[in-house]
């Protein structure tokens, strides 16, 4: 399983297609002589063009058969619709430079006239690249930030770890996972989304941390990080959402319940609200909304925690954990 976008070459600029196709024209050119060597160069670039700029667009996977994880990613990258108008535009220029060649190779009589003609119909060749030079830039934009894209697996159960800043996120998940599968980071636009993964009866659970989207409330979000957020509502079959009751994360308690609502409101999955840090309290916090109640650097409380989490996402095991042979 790797995701859509992993495998998408490079995309060339207006430019490098021309000098490319220019020059093996030039090649092919001087193998002869007279009309022919006009006519072979006329064909070439139109070649290497309407090949080129085609491979640019089937390249991609189907935007519209995507899972909705990544359609929404790509969304979140410039945009779907924009994305296939400069893919259209870009298989536009492709065929353009196929009739460009068609309208002038019966024309080619004399060796001075087919010289003069094929100048022209370059420079014809040369200005439909140019005008998808800005539509190749913005595909090479998005190829750039969605390659980057985690491996999210939507056949595996997806746990979201959710919270403000500092509430011990990373040390839970990094802690819970296998430690011969490191977390993986993931760079996305001003972010980063960490997935680790775990097995539980021979299950393989994602466990995604979603620094800077998932840590502050909705309207704080921008565009790009509301519709990541919309990609993981599709991820996710279960939410932990960590609140750090001595508030020394920077972020006071009410702010923290303020974004868990935010998030439950969001999500349509089970929410499970843990207080983390449990060892700098003296005493268990007392709010009947609080699920969970553990300490990652003590360990205490992690494993009920967790099982909860791996409990609400539905593939609960027949047997405890701990019962297992
Ligand atoms: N005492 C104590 N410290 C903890 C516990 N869990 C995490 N920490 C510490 O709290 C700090 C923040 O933890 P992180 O896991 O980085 O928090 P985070 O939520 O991932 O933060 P961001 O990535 O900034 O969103 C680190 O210094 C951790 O070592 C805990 O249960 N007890
Ligand atoms: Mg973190």
């Amino acid at each position: 399983m790797s995701q859509p976008f992993e495998g998408l070459p490079t995309t060339p600029t207006a430019d490098e297609l021309l000098d490319q196709a220019f020059s093996r024209a030039a090649r092919a050119g001087r193998a002869k002589s007279g009309v022919e060597a006009q006519q072979s160069m006329l064909l070439t670039a139109a070649n290497v063009l309407s090949d080129n700029l085609e491979h640019v667009v089937t390249a991609w996977p189907d935007i519209e058969s995507l899972d909705p994880f990544y359609r929404d990613l790509a969304d979140a990258v410039g945009g779907v619709d924009a994305l296939r108008k400069q893919l259209n535009e870009v298989g536009w220029a492709g065929r353009k430079a196929g009739e460009i060649r068609r309208e002038y190779e019966g024309r080619f009589a004399d060796p001075e006239t087919a010289r003069k003609l094929r100048k022209q119909a370059f420079a014809r060749m040369a200005d439909v690249v140019e005008e998808v030079d800005d539509d190749l830039a913005a595909i090479a934009e998005a190829r750039q930030e969605l390659r980057a894209l985690p491996e999210i697996n939507p056949d595996e159960p997806t746990i979201v770890v959710a919270g403000y800043p500092n509430v011990g996120k990373s040390t839970f998940v990094n802690r819970v996972t296998r430690a011969d599968n490191e977390t993986d980071s993931y760079p996305f636009t001003t972010t980063q989304i960490h997935v680790g993964h775990l097995e539980r009866e021979r299950i393989r659970y994602q466990l995604v941390d979603t620094p800077g989207l998932l840590d502050r409330p909705a309207a704080d979000r921008n565009a790009i990080e509301s519709q990541a957020v919309s990609a993981l509502t599709h991820a996710a079959d279960a939410v932990l959402v960590f609140l750090d009751p001595t508030g020394e994360c920077g972020y006071p308690l009410s702010v923290q319940w303020d974004l868990r609502a935010d998030i439950a409101a969001r999500f349509d999955v089970p929410v499970l609200t843990v207080a983390t840090m449990r060892d700098k309290l003296d005493a268990d916090v007392a709010d009947n909304r609080v699920d969970y109640q553990m300490s990652v650097t003590d360990g205490n409380g992690v494993t009920e925690a967790l099982d909860a989490a791996i409990g609400a996402v539905g593939y609960e095991p027949d047997l405890p954990f701990d019962s297992r042979p």
